[in-house]
C-alpha cells in the first residue's frame, strides 16, 4: 500500500534523511546524477540576480504552501491541482525535496483504484463556494465509487497532463539520499504504473494508441482555440445554473467566457452522471467531446521514459516502457503530425465523417511540445524549431516567450487566457526541447526571458507575449517554481516542523462529513 507523509515511518526517515541527504545536495553531487534522456538541469543564469530573484520566487513557494501541498494560488485555485503540483514539486526541489516528495505524494494519494489521477484534490477547509465546480459539483467519493474515487477524500473526476513521472524522478535527483531513505520511488511506482496504464488502456478511445482527453481542462489549456470546433457540438449548461467563482478574481477579460463555462459545466455533468466510465466515442453514453492532444501525449511518452529510469533505480528495470515510449512517438508522428503546418495538430475523435476523427486545424502551443521527445525524426524536429521561430509563434523576433497560440491565428487574444498569453510551464518544457536538440542560444535567450519575466510579472499566471505585461492572478505557484528550477541554485533544507502531515485531507472531510456537511 502506499505510504503517505501521514505513515510514521515516513515522518521519522525525514530528519534522518537531512542528516543523509548533506552530501547528495550538494553541486558536485548533482553534477553526478545519472544522465538520461532529460538534460540536466541548466547551469545558473545571471548569478548576481539569483538571490534575489530565488528568495522571491521561494516566498511565493511558501506562502501557497498548505502543510500537505501547494495550492497554484490562495484567491483563485484554493485546491490542488494535479499537473500544477507536478510543476511545483520540479522547482521545489531546489528549495524542500522534502516538500516536493510531499507535494507529489498527497496528490497521488487521493489516486483511483481504476489509476486515474484526479485533476484537483479538495482542501476540506477551503469553504464552499470558493471555487467552481467544488467537490458538492463532482461528488467523487458517491458518484466516482464504481470508477474507484477514494472515500476519504474528495477529487474532480477528470484528469489532467501525465507530468508526474517526470517531476518524480527530477525530485529524486535533486536530493537521492532523502528519496532513497523515505522510500519515495519505491512508494510511488505503482502509482505512476497503473496512472499509465489507465491512460493507455481506458483512454485509447481513438484505438491507435494514444491517450484521449474527454474535457479542455484534462489537457490544461481550457480556452485554446483547438477546442473551438469540437466544442461548438456541445450544448451549454445554462449560464443560471452556475455560479463562476473564477470571476471573483481579477479581469474578467483575462478568463474563459460563459459560453466556454456552460459547455465545461454540460461535459463534467455528462461524464459524472455516467459514473465517470470511459467508453468509445460515437457508442452510447460515449464522450460528447474526445480529442486526441500532442502535448498531453508528449507529456505521457517522456513520463514513460523517466518511468522507466525510475524502476531502473530501484533495480527493477523495464525495458518494454522505453520500446513503448519509441512506438507512441511514432504513432504521434503518424497520427498528429502536419507537416504543412510545421507542427503537431489535435484530432478531434468526433469531427470528420468516418470513425478516424479529423485534424484541428489549429496552431497552439501543444503542438510544439512533442519537441521534448529525444527520439523524433531529425525533420520533425528541424521543422518544430524553424516553426517556433517562425512567424506563427515568433520565438527569438517579435516576442522572447512563445504564446499559447497563433500569433496570426484569426482569433488570437494577447491577453485572453491559453488563446494567445505567454505561460511559463509551456515555455518551461520548450526549452528542455530546445536543450535536447542542441539549440543552447535559443534556450538560452528563452530561459533568460522566463526568468526575468517571471520576476518583473510578480510571478504572474501568464503575460502578453508581446508586451510581457502580467495576466490573470499574480503569485502563481508554477510560475515561481519554474522560474527557481531555471535559477537551480544547491537545495536549502527546510525545517520539517513546516510539514504538517498528509493525514489532514482524510481526517478533515471525516469530521466535516460527521458535522452533516453534505458533499
Ligand atoms: C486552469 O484551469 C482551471 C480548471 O482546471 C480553471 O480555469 O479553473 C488551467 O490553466 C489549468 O491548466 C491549471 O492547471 C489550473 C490551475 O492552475 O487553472
Amino acid at each position: 500500500m502506499h505510504r503517505t507523509a501521514a505513515d510514521p515511518a515516513a515522518e521519522t526517515a525525514a530528519p534522518g534523511a537531512e542528516q543523509l541527504s548533506t552530501t547528495a545536495s550538494t553541486p558536485g553531487a548533482r553534477a553526478a546524477a545519472p544522465p538520461g534522456p532529460f538534460p540536466l538541469v541548466p547551469p545558473s543564469l545571471a548569478p548576481e540576480a539569483a538571490p534575489g530573484l530565488r528568495s522571491a520566487a521561494a516566498r511565493v513557494l511558501h506562502a501557497n504552501w498548505t502543510g500537505t501541498s501547494t495550492v497554484p494560488s490562495r484567491g483563485l485555485y484554493p485546491h490542488q491541482w494535479s499537473w500544477d503540483s507536478a510543476f511545483i514539486a520540479i522547482g521545489l526541489r531546489h528549495l524542500s525535496p522534502l516538500r516536493a516528495q510531499i507535494e507529489l505524494e498527497t496528490l497521488l494519494a487521493a489516486q483511483w483504484d481504476d489509476g486515474r489521477v484526479p485533476h484537483i484534490v479538495f482542501n476540506p477547509d477551503v469553504p464552499a463556494g470558493a471555487y467552481f465546480p467544488g467537490p458538492e459539483f463532482w461528488r467523487s467519493s458517491a458518484d466516482g465509487r464504481r470508477a474507484g474515487a477514494p472515500e476519504a477524500v474528495e477529487t474532480s473526476g477528470i484528469v489532467q497532463p501525465p507530468v508526474h513521472a517526470l517531476a518524480a524522478l527530477l525530485v529524486h535527483q535533486a536530493d537521492p539520499g532523502l528519496s532513497r531513505a523515505r522510500g519515495f520511488l519505491a512508494r510511488l511506482r505503482p502509482r505512476l504504473a497503473a496512472w499509465h496504464r489507465y491512460l493507455l488502456e481506458c483512454r485509447d478511445l481513438g484505438g491507435a494508441g494514444l491517450a484521449s482527453v474527454v474535457h479542455p481542462w484534462e489537457q490544461g489549456m481550457d480556452n485554446s482555440p483547438c477546442w473551438d470546433v469540437p466544442l461548438a457540438r456541445v450544448a451549454p449548461a445554462p449560464a443560471r445554473s452556475f455560479r463562476r467563482a473564477d470571476l471573483d478574481h481579477g479581469t474578467v477579460s483575462d478568463r474563459p467566457t460563459d459560453l466556454d463555462y456552460g459547455r465545461y459545466v454540460r461535459l463534467a455533468l455528462r461524464y459524472r452522471d455516467g459514473g465517470y466510465t470511459d467508453r468509445a466515442p460515437g457508442t452510447a453514453g460515449g464522450p460528447e467531446f474526445a480529442v486526441e492532444d500532442p502535448a498531453f501525449n508528449a507529456l505521457l511518452i517522456a513520463s514513460e521514459r523517466a518511468l522507466a529510469e525510475i524502476s531502473a533505480e530501484l533495480g527493477e528495470p523495464e525495458p518494454e516502457r522505453p520500446a513503448r515510449a519509441e512506438r507512441l512517438t511514432a504513432v504521434l508522428v503518424e497520427r498528429l503530425w502536419d507537416r504543412e503546418a510545421g507542427l503537431f495538430l489535435c484530432r478531434d475523435l468526433r469531427g470528420g465523417t468516418g470513425t478516424e476523427g479529423a485534424p484541428v486545424p489549429e496552431r497552439a502551443v501543444g503542438g510544439l511540445l512533442p519537441l521534448l521527445l529525444p527520439d523524433l525524426p531529425p525533420e520533425v524536429a528541424e521543422a518544430l524549431v524553424h516553426t517556433a521561430r517562425g512567424p506563427h509563434f515568433g520565438l527569438g523576433g517579435p516576442v522572447e516567450l512563445v504564446p499559447s497560440y497563433d500569433l496570426l491565428g484569426t482569433v488570437f487574444d494577447p491577453r485572453r487566457y491559453w488563446r494567445g498569453p505567454a505561460w511559463f510551464n509551456t515555455n518551461w518544457l520548450l526549452e528542455r526541447g530546445l536543450r535536447l536538440y542542441g539549440e543552447q542560444g535559443l534556450a538560452a535567450g528563452l530561459r533568460a526571458a522566463l526568468v526575468e519575466t517571471a520576476a518583473a510579472s510578480g510571478f504572474a499566471e501568464y503575460v502578453d507575449p508581446y508586451t510581457k505585461e502580467s495576466c490573470g492572478t499574480r503569485d502563481f505557484s508554477w510560475t515561481a517554481a519554474l522560474c527557481l528550477d531555471l535559477l537551480s541554485e544547491a537545495p536549502v533544507r527546510e525545517p520539517a516542523a513546516v510539514v504538517r502531515t498528509a493525514a489532514g485531507h482524510a481526517g478533515r472531510w471525516a469530521e466535516r462529513r460527521a458535522a452533516g456537511v453534505r458533499v
